[in-house]
């Protein structure tokens, strides 16, 4: 190598330039490429030229702090944790379509079982975000051209002094773009676009110090406004359906249906149905047609969060791992006390969405994961035991529980990246749009369908069957909206705001032998299913918060509620993505003012609902409901 290049390469402020234009450039290339971000005008694309450069300057500029020994061990320790965050939301992002939060970070922290996903989620390409790294470390490791970076004090004045100015612009042109960016943090994408994937990360960090905080600084005066909204709503607290009642002293089994969309029922691929057992069930039970997840980031389980509690899951992260310890009124608990066993069963180990714990505080007797269950390789994919095996291994479980029983069963194999590793699995051919993901789910689906098959027929043969009430529901969505090209290939349309809320319906089937059932069109989600179920028992709520409503009352609000703020309702969609409105019928869009009181609505409970959650507020709700009832006797006997 020619003396005066190496020279040239062994200088300080050449080595820290190269580094910063490397990781900016690399950073530009994934914020372009990797994320759906929605530039729409030229600031916005300016904005997303410069935000990474003020964080890039600040986090690499902090290794002048270290003695010029450590130096350059620190800046090549800085350098590998940001790019390290950048490509953990690459591949976070192609299948959540989202951000990794810190909570959600704590919560993988069987990052081990994400294994299988994980692979499918790299691509060949991504060699080109660790290429970088490869160089500046052989850069330095080689003797005759390794730089130190001793700079002069004012050098690095300037440094900071330029991270100063940067942020100031870019926080001006953002709050420009985005009033009160920083307050209204719904919108992870926005945050991202507008400051950044190391800043986001940043906000994120002391959002999440904060939401700590916010259960020491809560009273109770917070829990009597929201009794009194959960009680001015129509329907909300105390309605009761016709079927009040009507399965009291039942055995109760839920089904959680793994990522499993309502477009499947009732579809045919290739000629054949794709749920043939659940399309023949639905036919003899009450099935629910316009019925909605209402999960977040917490997937599963968020959804068991849900219906269990008639609570939304949190705006962040997953309530089974960041409120794990508050006091709840759950179903588990309540069922509990009229004399049923709850329990829940499930083949992935017991910590996997911590819920070992939260399961405690929501009041199940027993929880059977992974160590219940003979789960070898032939038997398992993906996450773990194949749907098959784990109804047929639960049965003697069942069998041997106290009745009435409150059993809730999770599946899993209809997992993305939606795989079968057997060709006695396969029992409809792939579909063909060419996005493996897509074409595969419905042959995983088809599996689960074929599983359910089997649980029934062997809850008949165990004689379990005529004195339990079944409960089926897909937990959240399977394909995202990564595969819009795909699915409007297979629904025939384009996918616009109004057809992704759409998509968001799950299956809902409550089948209850001996009773007819019909397709119900109420409009409802997870959030409804407490009242639902308890009011089925007979079992009336007291002492309660909940947001849903039981689903067979005539006079409830036929509505849902979305995580991200969305609403649906019998004549309306607010998809808050893109805030738009639509009517529901046709699916035109209307004026937005039409959906403004579904807007505030949803905002409105989501808000309250995370006061309950974050603030852990049902521990105050026996003494805040005796104070109401002492009023309330004091004013009578007046
Ligand atoms: C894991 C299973 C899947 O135990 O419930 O969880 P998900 O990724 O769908 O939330
Ligand atoms: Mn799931």
């Amino acid at each position: 190598m020619n003396k005066d290049y190496k020279q040239w390469l062994s200088k300080g402020w050449v080595f820290f330039a190269a580094a910063v234009l490397f990781l900016w450039a690399k950073t530009y290339y994934a914020l372009q490429t990797a994320f759906t971000l929605d530039i729409e005008n030229g600031v916005q694309q300016f904005i997303l030229v410069i935000t990474p450069i003020s964080s890039i300057l600040f986090f690499l500029g902090l290794s002048f702090f270290f003695s010029p020994k450590r130096r350059n061990k620190a800046f090549m320790t800085i350098y590998f944790i940001m790019s390290f965050v950048l490509y953990a939301n690459v591949v976070y992002y192609r299948f959540f379509n989202d951000f990794i939060t810190l909570p959600v970070l704590m919560q993988y922290k069987n990052f081990g079982d994400l294994g299988g996903s994980a692979k499918a989620l790299t691509h060949p390409m991504d060699v080109l975000y660790w290429l970088d790294t490869v160089i500046l470390v052989a850069w330095l490791v080689f003797k005759k051209i390794r730089p130190t970076m001793e700079f002069r004090k004012r050098t690095v004045a300037m440094i900071f002094a330029t991270v100063l100015g940067f942020a100031a612009v870019n926080l001006s042109l953002a709050e420009v773009e985005r009033p009160q960016l920083l307050v209204r943090t719904f919108d992870r994408a926005k945050l991202v676009k507008l400051l950044g994937i190391y800043n986001y990360h940043i906000y994120d960090s002391v959002m999440t110090a904060k939401t700590s905080s916010r259960r020491v600084f809560a009273d109770s005066n917070e829990l009597s406004e929201i009794l009194n909204y959960v009680n001015s709503q129509q329907g909300k607290m105390g309605v009761h359906g016709k079927y009040f009642g009507k399965a009291k002293g039942k055995n109760v089994v839920l089904v959680s249906l793994e990522s499993t969309q309502n477009f499947v029922i009732n579809r045919k691929l290739h000629g054949q149905e794709i749920t043939p057992f659940l399309n023949d069930l639905a036919d003899d039970s009450f099935y629910f047609d316009n019925f909605y997840h209402n999960t977040g980031q917490g997937k599963t389980s968020d959804a068991e969060f849900l219906i269990d509690n008639s609570l939304y899951g949190l705006p962040r992260g997953a309530v089974y791992t960041t409120n794990a310890n508050n006091e709840y009124n759950a179903t588990p608990e309540i069922v509990k006390d009229h004399g049923y066993t709850p329990v829940s069963l499930h083949g992935n180990h017991a910590s996997f969405w911590n819920r070992d714990v939260m399961y405690q505080s929501l009041g199940y007797d027993h929880f059977y994961s992974k160590d219940s269950y003979n789960v070898t390789d032939e038997n398992s994919v993906n996450y773990g035991l194949k749907d098959i095996p784990f109804f047929e291994q639960s049965m003697p479980i069942v069998k041997n529980l106290d009745k009435p029983y409150y059993a809730k069963f999770i599946t899993m194999t209809n997992h993305y990246p939606y795989i079968t590793n057997d060709k006695s699995m396969e029992m409809i051919d792939p579909a063909d749009t060419g996005d493996g993901s897509v074409d595969r789910y419905f042959q995983t689906v088809r599996y689960e369908d074929e599983s359910i098959k089997k649980f029934f027929q062997l809850m008949k043969e165990n004689g379990e069957y005529k004195d339990t009430i079944f409960v089926l529901y897909g937990d959240h969505y399977g394909i995202s909206e990564n595969h819009n090209r795909a699915m409007s290939e297979i629904l025939g349309k384009e996918i616009r705001p109004f057809e992704h809320v759409q998509l968001q319906k799950v299956p809902l089937i409550i089948h209850i032998p001996g009773m007819k059932g019909k397709t119900m069109d109420t409009v409802g989600g997870e959030i409804d299913l407490k009242p639902t179920i308890l009011h089925l028992l007979g079992i009336d709520e007291k002492n309660d918060v909940q947001f849903g409503t039981d689903l067979f009352a005539k006079n409830r609000e036929s509505a849902t509620i979305f995580r991200d703020g969305s609403m649906v309702t019998d004549k309306y969609v607010y998809a808050a993505e893109g805030n738009k409105c639509y009517d529901k019928s046709s699916g035109e869009e209307i004026d937005m003012k039409t959906c403004a009181p579904l807007k505030d609505k949803a905002d409105k409970e989501l808000q309250y609902s995370d006061k309950v959650v974050y603030g852990d507020l049902l521990r105050f709700l026996d003494s805040e409901q005796k104070e109401n009832q002492d009023k309330k006797d004091t004013e009578a006997s007046q």
